[in-house]
């Protein structure tokens, strides 16, 4: 069950830091503009004519279970803290939002202690909603949560409270990683739910503790599940005061050195040094420093919210990408298994046998050729193998049948939308805002649109 307490930290003796550059930074984050919800409404519309009739007459949301509901496209950016146990993720957001001491504050200690995925979002007042609840609640969000069951609807609830920073953003605090541990005894898909949350998430905190730097086969997961995502993700070395300034530059290093294979782009993901909680720094530390890593942290966030209808576009195109695969891989086996139907006479052993051995009719490797993709991103063979034994082939027509006289055909509408309705949409979005307006952040987080 649910538990938040206030906790007084280690640091119960110590000093409290300053937050007004916290507060600062509430100022400059303004009001959404209008022109964020004309470009939500124009997105609304992209989904549901050109990419939901593809998910719909391909029955992709049986493959992947990665649907996209309104309540996705409409809501705030949302920001997600991930890692190991006990690095810090609650007292963060407990730091963030100035929740210290107050009544509201997340349960943070020493052992492992959120077990709970909490979505920490804005209402009049304060208050904590099941689970179940949220994802019985079409207009919210996380309605797709639904399908990874009991089990995991346990180990998910929402807190509401009235906050200018959650106007803006929503938090989602997650279980400590913790290497070793069978994923079964979750009592829930962990993988799944991790991706589908990496998916949505606008920003990814992935949160370490220096002094117990322990990359395990449950992060190096993580890790590859953050393959597409990683202009969101954000690696906070955090508690760093409570290491020597060399110690420090030795985890940094090792830090990188484990994550080198697993992170593949070419620019590195950006690293917050700093100790993110209210007490003050430790003595003889880089204080100077895990300041000013503080205060970038804060307008990387800010640049996030600004940046959301650009996240939200980047989101949909990239579902759209994997809807058109998908379609285009169906479509391969239907086309497959009518030009081989003729010469074995048996419709079910005929699709059994290009189900079972796609390689030897090169299914995987004709998309590949035509759609340039690359092959990490595709689907794997079993993924079909399970969804054709759920969705006979009768169950399809080929793309070439989907057109009609006044709509168009599926596949040309996706593909204007993936190749030109999105991006152009994307590139209006910036143009009405004022040039003249100083730049928020020196260092402009990059990478945030990248071509598939
Ligand atoms: N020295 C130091 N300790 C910290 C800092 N942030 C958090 N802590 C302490 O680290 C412990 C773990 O903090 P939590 O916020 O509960 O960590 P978590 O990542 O949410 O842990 P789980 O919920 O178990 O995954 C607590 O005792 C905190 O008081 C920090 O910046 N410096
Ligand atoms: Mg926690």
């Amino acid at each position: 069950m649910f538990i938040h307490c206030q906790n007084t930290g280690d640091a119960s003796g110590s000093a409290l830091r300053d937050r007004s550059h916290i507060e600062n930074m509430l100022e400059v984050a303004t009001e959404p503009s209008t022109e964020v919800s004309g470009a939500i409404k124009k997105l609304l519309n992209i989904y549901h004519k050109a990419i939901k009739p593809m998910e719909d007459a391909f029955k992709y949301n049986e493959l992947r279970q990665h649907e996209v509901t309104d309540g996705e496209i409409t809501s705030k950016p949302m920001v997600l803290f991930l890692g190991p146990w006990s690095v810090g993720k609650s007292s963060m957001i407990n730091y963030l939002l100035g929740l210290h001491g107050t009544s509201q504050e997340l349960y943070t200690g020493a052992e492992p202690t959120t077990s709970e995925y909490t979505v920490i979002m804005h209402g009049d007042k304060f208050r904590t909603i099941e689970g179940i609840v949220m994802a019985a609640d079409s207009s919210r969000s996380f309605s797709p949560l639904e399908k990874f069951g009991q089990g995991f609807l346990e180990r998910f609830v929402g807190i509401e409270m009235s906050h200018k920073l959650l106007e803006r953003v929503t938090f989602v605090d997650t279980p400590g990683i913790i290497e070793n541990r069978k994923q079964q005894e979750r009592g829930y898909p962990y993988n799944e739910v991790c991706q589908w949350f990496i998916d949505r998430a606008d920003l990814i905190f992935l949160v370490f503790d220096p002094t117990k730097l322990d990359v395990g086969g449950e992060l190096e997961m993580l890790f590859r599940q953050m393959k597409g995502r990683e202009s969101q993700i954000r690696l906070i070395l955090n508690k760093a005061d409570s290491l020597s300034t060399q110690d420090l530059m030795r985890v940094y290093g090792a830090l990188f050195w484990s994550m080198a294979p697993l992170i593949n782009v070419t620019e590195p993901p950006r690293v917050y040094v700093s100790s993110f909680w209210p007490f003050d720094y430790a003595v003889d530390t880089s204080r100077d420093l895990f300041m000013k890593e503080e205060i970038s942290l804060l307008e990387d966030l800010n640049q996030v919210i600004e940046n959301q209808i650009e996240n939200k576009i980047a989101f949909i195109r990239q579902h759209a990408i994997r809807v058109r695969i998908h379609a285009l891989l169906v479509d391969r086996y239907l086309q497959t298994y009518h030009e081989k139907l003729g010469w074995f006479g048996d419709p079910h052993e005929v699709f059994q046998d290009i189900v079972n051995d796609p390689d030897k009719y090169y299914i995987f490797k004709s998309i590949l050729a035509k759609t340039n993709v690359s092959k990490f991103d595709l689907p794997d063979k079993e993924a079909y193998q399970d969804f054709f034994g759920v969705n006979p082939v009768s169950h399809f027509k080929q793309l070439s049948q989907h057109c009609s006289w006044s709509g168009g055909c599926l596949l040309e509408k996706i593909e204007r939308a993936i190749s030109h309705e999105l991006p152009s949409l994307l590139s209006g979005v910036g143009k009405n805002s004022d040039p003249a307006a100083p730049a928020k952040c020196e260092e402009t987080p990059k990478n945030r649109w990248r071509r598939q």
